[in-house]
């Protein structure tokens, strides 16, 4: 019998904080494809494969932590979650608190997000809130009022999330045969960062891996704190993803990069729109704005001499391009030619 994918919980119960007598929350997340990509490999010289996170139930990696999180808000006996989001967590949690049974509160950076990611969060019956501030302003509300109220927080500070998270680096061990040699992704918050270096170190240990990778974190340039060094007050980027300045999982990134022997670089916004086309066109996945970061990153690199030739490099896409077609398109001369119905008007237009 063909094997059918139970979900993260359920696939990697022995990893993480549950058992089966908990009311497993979820929507069948992860699973995802590690899809080879040529014409990038060769140009960088290094066997390059992207993890395309996109396909997630939502549409993005923030399944894998919402699943743990709110299997843990159900077990707490919670009833309402909350979160701040520049989309795509709001996204998630809306979705799985409506499988839970439970409220949901999201609270967004007012005008920026993107139009799919909004979508997700109104259909899905959350409790929208848009805030005249950024993420970071958005966030720093939502941890005062789980301290002050009976709501639970599910932003990245939960553990629960992180838990999840990992599991992505399991999948990758276990696509490959071992861990990559480099394993690049988009860096805001800083959560995913920290779940992937804290899974491939427990798949290493576990017997899994015979190694750990190097961590390439990337951020947009108008964005970077990591780079910086320090927080920024007025974060910037057409990837409104990872358009935060002030990421709450700092130390753990630190220690992701430099316990791994990484780094973590930024991208201007025209690479991050550069590789989100190639990727579309060259690879035939369609990723967000944010998401090819780490494309761009990984070009940056390969110019300067930096990759290492015949290493494997994953490269996590961390959410679909459907959830925001706006940007996509903004480069595009979108003119569709209109003929009758007609066969010969058809191959005239083509040229045939
Ligand atoms: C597509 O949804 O922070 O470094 O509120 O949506 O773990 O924050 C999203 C982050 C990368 C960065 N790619 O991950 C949110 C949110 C996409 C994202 C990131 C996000 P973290």
């Amino acid at each position: 019998m063909a094997h059918v994918w139970r979900g993260i919980i359920r696939e990697y119960l022995d990893r993480l904080p549950f058992t089966e007598e908990d009311r497993i929350i979820s929507l069948g997340e992860g699973g995802t494809p590690l899809v080879h990509a040529p014409s990038i490999s060769q140009e960088v010289g290094a066997d390059v494969y992207v993890k395309v996170e996109g396909m997630n139930p939502t549409g993005s990696f923030k399944d894998r932590g919402m699943t743990s999180a709110i299997t843990q808000v159900v077990k707490d006996g919670d009833h309402t979650v909350v979160c701040a989001s520049t989309g795509n967590t709001s996204a998630s949690a809306a979705a799985y608190a409506a499988h839970a049974g439970l409220q949901c509160v999201v609270m967004i950076p007012q005008g920026k997000i993107a139009a799919g990611k909004m979508a997700q969060a109104i259909v899905h019956g959350a409790r929208l809130v848009q805030v005249d501030g950024n993420f970071d302003e958005c966030l720093d509300i939502v941890r005062s009022l789980s301290e002050d109220y009976p709501v639970a927080l599910v932003n990245s500070v939960n553990p629960y999330r992180l838990q999840g998270q990992k599991t992505a680096a399991f999948e990758i061990v276990d696509q490959l045969g071992d861990a990559p040699d480099i394993h690049m992704l988009p860096v805001g918050n800083a959560g995913n960062i920290s779940a992937y270096w804290m899974g491939f170190a427990e798949a290493r240990d576990a017997g899994g891996a015979t190694r750990t990778p190097r961590i390439w974190g990337v951020q947009a340039a108008g964005a970077a704190p990591f780079v910086a060094g320090h927080p920024i007050k007025d974060p910037e980027t057409v990837a409104t993803a990872i358009r935060i300045g002030k990421p709450a999982s700092w130390d753990l990134a630190i220690a992701a990069r430099d316990e791994s022997g990484g780094w973590i670089r930024a991208v201007e916004d025209a690479a991050i729109l550069a590789a989100q086309a190639r990727l579309a066109a060259d690879v035939g996945v369609f990723v967000e704005p944010a998401s090819a970061a780490p494309i761009a990153g990984l070009l940056a690199a390969a110019a300067q001499g930096e990759v290492p030739q015949g290493a494997t490099i994953t490269c996590t896409v961390t959410g679909n391009g459907l959830k925001d077609t706006a940007t996509a398109l903004a480069g595009h001369e979108v003119e569709p030619t209109v003929i009758p119905v007609d066969v010969a008007a058809a191959a005239k237009v083509l040229g045939l």
